[in-house]
Parts: C-alpha cells; sequence; structure tokens
C-alpha cells in the first residue's frame, strides 16, 4: 500500500489547530500536528503547496526515508515552518504504523519504560492572593508539579498571567494562560527585567512558606534576561529549590548559558523555539542545560526529537517537553507515546485543552494524580472528527509583545 491522499485541516475550537491527516490506498489513517501558534497558516501553504504533493504514491512504512527526503530536497533546511511540516508529516506516519501493527504506538517505540508520566500544570496569580489559590486548584485537579508564574508590581501585562486572560464572547471562553489572542494585531504588553528580578524571588519564598519543601515548582522567565541577569536569578532562586528556570536567555545564542550556568545551580530548561539536534549541539555537549523544551510539533517529530533525546541521555540530561494549549491533542499524543517509552523521560508540561478542542479531537490518554498516559488504543489514539472540525473555521490570533517603558520593543 501506499500514500493515496493527505489533507490539511485548519480547526479553531478553542484556538487555531493545524493537523495533517494522511490516508493510505488501504484506507489507514493516521493524524500529524503542524500547529506554529500565530503563524498558523505558514505551515499550512507549506504542507498543502510543497508537502503533500511529494507525499502521495510513497510507501508510507518509510518513514526515516520520507524524513530525510523532506529535509534535505527542500535545501533550505530547518526553521519552525519547516520542521514543523515535516513533523506533521513523520507522526501521521507513526501513526499509520502503530495502527497497522495493532499497537499503541509507544510499543512500536520499545515499550513503556514507566507507568505513567509526571506532569506539571501552570498556576499564576496577577498577586500572591490569586496564585496560592490557583496552586491549591491544581493541586485539587492532581497535579504534583507546579509552575508558578505571578504579575510584577508597576506591569500591567506580563507573560504567563491567566488573569491578563481576555474573555471571546463568540468561543464563550476564557483564554487562561493561553498567551496567543484573536484578533488583526498581537498585543502589545510591557516589561522591567529590575522590577522582575527583585520580586521574583519574594514570590517563592512566599509560596514555599505557604505549600512547604517537597512540591516541585517551576518557573519560564520567557526570554527576557542578559546573561548576567539570568545569573542573578538563578543564584537568587538557589534557596528555593527550583526544579527548573526556563528560557532565561534569548534562545539564538546559546554561549549566552555558559555565563548563567558558571554562576548558579538552578537546573535550567530551553528549548521551545529550537528546531533541530544542531540546536542543541552546543549546549548539550558543553551540559549547559537539565531539561530538553521541545515539543515533537516543533522538532522535525518522533524520529528527530527521539534522536535530540538520545543525544541529551548520553549527558544525563532529560526530556521536559513542550505542552501548551497551542500543541494540539494529536501533537500531545505524540509527546505522550514518546515520553513513556524513552529512558531519560523528565517531565511533561500538560495544560488541559478545552471542551469544544476535545470534541474535534477524540482522545484516549489518561490524567490520573498528576500522570499521564496514552492508553492502548492502536496508533496515537486520537480521531479527529472532521465535521466538528469544520464548524470552527480559522481565526487570525498573535502571540503578544513586548515594550519597555520607553518604547522600545524587547523579547517576548
Ligand atoms: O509562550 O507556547 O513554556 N511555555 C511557554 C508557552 C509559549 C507559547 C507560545 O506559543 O513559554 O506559553
Ligand atoms: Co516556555
Amino acid at each position: 500500500m501506499t500514500i493515496e491522499r493527505a489533507e490539511v485541516v485548519v480547526t479553531s475550537p478553542d484556538r487555531n489547530f493545524v493537523t495533517l491527516q494522511i490516508t493510505t490506498t488501504d484506507g489507514v489513517t493516521g493524524l500529524g500536528d503542524g500547529t506554529l501558534n500565530g503563524r498558523e497558516l505558514a505551515v499550512v501553504a507549506y504542507l498543502r503547496e510543497h508537502v503533500v504533493p511529494l507525499l502521495i504514491g510513497r510507501d508510507e512504512r518509510n518513514i526515516e526515508d520520507t524524513w530525510q527526503f523532506l529535509y534535505r530536497s527542500a535545501y533550505w533546511r530547518r526553521g519552525p515552518v519547516t520542521m514543523a511540516a515535516i513533523a506533521a508529516v513523520d507522526v501521521a506516519l507513526w501513526d499509520i504504523k502503530a495502527k497497522v501493527a495493532g499497537m499503541p504506538l509507544y510499543q512500536l517505540l520499545g515499550g513503556a519504560s514507566r507507568t505513567g508520566l509526571l506532569t506539571y500544570g501552570h498556576a499564576s496569580g496577577k498577586d500572591l492572593e490569586e496564585l496560592f489559590d490557583s496552586v491549591r486548584d491544581h493541586q485539587e485537579q492532581g497535579y504534583k508539579a507546579i509552575r508558578v508564574q505571578t504579575g510584577v508590581p508597576g506591569l500591567t501585562s506580563i507573560y504567563g498571567i491567566a488573569s491578563n486572560a481576555t474573555f471571546d464572547a463568540n468561543a464563550g471562553v476564557r483564554y487562561d494562560h493561553e498567551p496567543a489572542q484573536r484578533g488583526a494585531l498581537p498585543n502589545e504588553e510591557d516589561w522591567d527585567t529590575r522590577s522582575y528580578l527583585r520580586h521574583v524571588p519574594t514570590v517563592f519564598e512566599a509560596v514555599r512558606n505557604e505549600f512547604g519543601p517537597e512540591i516541585p515548582l517551576l518557573h519560564d522567565g520567557h526570554h527576557r534576561m542578559t546573561p548576567i541577569q539570568a545569573a542573578s536569578l538563578g543564584k537568587s532562586l538557589e534557596p528555593y529549590d527550583l526544579f527548573w528556570l526556563e528560557d532565561v536567555t534569548p534562545a539564538e545564542n546559546p554561549e549566552a548559558l555558559r555565563l548563567v550556568r558558571q554562576h548558579t545551580t538552578t537546573p535550567l530548561a530551553i528549548g521551545e523555539i529550537f528546531n533541530t539536534v544542531w540546536d542543541y549541539q552546543q549546549i548539550v555537549r558543553e551540559q549547559l542545560i537539565d531539561y530538553v523544551r521541545s515539543a515533537v510539533t516543533h522538532t522535525g517529530g518522533i524520529t528527530h526529537l527521539r534522536r535530540v533525546l538520545d543525544y541529551a541521555a548520553q549527558y544525563q540530561i532529560k526530556s521536559g517537553m513542550h505542552g501548551p494549549t497551542d500543541i494540539s491533542p494529536v501533537g500531545m499524543a505524540a509527546a505522550m507515546h514518546l515520553g513513556l517509552a524513552i529512558h531519560n523521560f523528565g517531565i511533561q508540561e500538560y495544560m488541559k485543552h478545552g471542551a469544544r478542542t476535545d470534541e474535534v479531537f477524540r482522545q484516549s490518554f489518561t490524567f490520573v494524580d498528576g500522570m499521564l498516559h496514552p492508553g492502548e488504543q492502536p496508533g496515537i489514539g486520537v480521531e479527529l472528527d472532521l465535521e466538528a472540525a469544520a464548524a470552527h473555521p480559522y481565526e487570525q490570533a498573535y502571540l503578544p509583545y513586548n515594550r519597555l517603558a520607553d518604547g522600545t520593543v524587547h523579547d517576548w
């Protein structure tokens, strides 16, 4: 059998998702996620115009060959659009292979290395009272590890705070924790690193006093600091024993992490905007990080992310796969199968999707006591309801951006 057709489905139940559905001549279907938050239609065009025509008639069993063909024959390698498109094809082909084998995908990847995946959820609040409520709410939902983000006095709107979310009357949902907002233009947020650096350690002190020493706590710096500022933050957070501190400096410059590393023992995570193993080459070899943040969806699929994680394993670096709501249920399922199979699993970020999304994507995973499991359905365990998907057409949405007090654009 061969690939008979491949459709790119764009749907916007609670937010935009790009899904590739590949169908073989035997009628087996596979799904892959190609969602690139705020730039979705670039991946749609890349797939529809330049990838789908190349897939028709190919032997769907040759996943590695298809991966190498799409990566090398384009000549213009890497980049988020290319690698999300290749990821969508790769995961769809793994889904088909596992369905044909009659096994959940993790079995084809070597079987389960653990009983479930430790997750972390996103607690946030504009002040401590709101934050504590949010931490308690996450604990009640079962989360055993929690990311902590708060407002900073003097700043009106910053990354990671659910209370900044706007109510979308059309969709009838709050975009809690979801930074991309529907609309024709990106929202502007404000930023001041000195205020942030003064405030964050006081927040972690308060959270440890309230919730005790046991609970794993995480924090995302979202690319905003210089190396010396990041080093200072890492040091000032050492008493609060973070599970990780994420994206302290802009990800383009791996050398920045050398300086941070020299000054602090706070574990570091990076990579949600990386696309290939080449982005990790130096920081893994020099042991500048502790966790790999890449998502299957943004790193060329199962085939390539596994390569990254096997490389990282040589240095005791673990997975911390990106799992915001902009990774679709298809991308999350792929992450769960990979995370269950690899030896160097660390933690899985998990934000729940909205009810409308769950109607469009029927899923087999379970979330019990803070642990995810992909389930035992053959394939990745997700089916796309095309009718439900068609009821939610694409709506333009952008991630926000930052300006400093004097108007200078800053990293977001
Ligand atoms: O801002 O996925 O750790 N999580 C994050 C995310 C990213 C969004 C961008 O689309 O940094 O919230
Ligand atoms: Co992040």
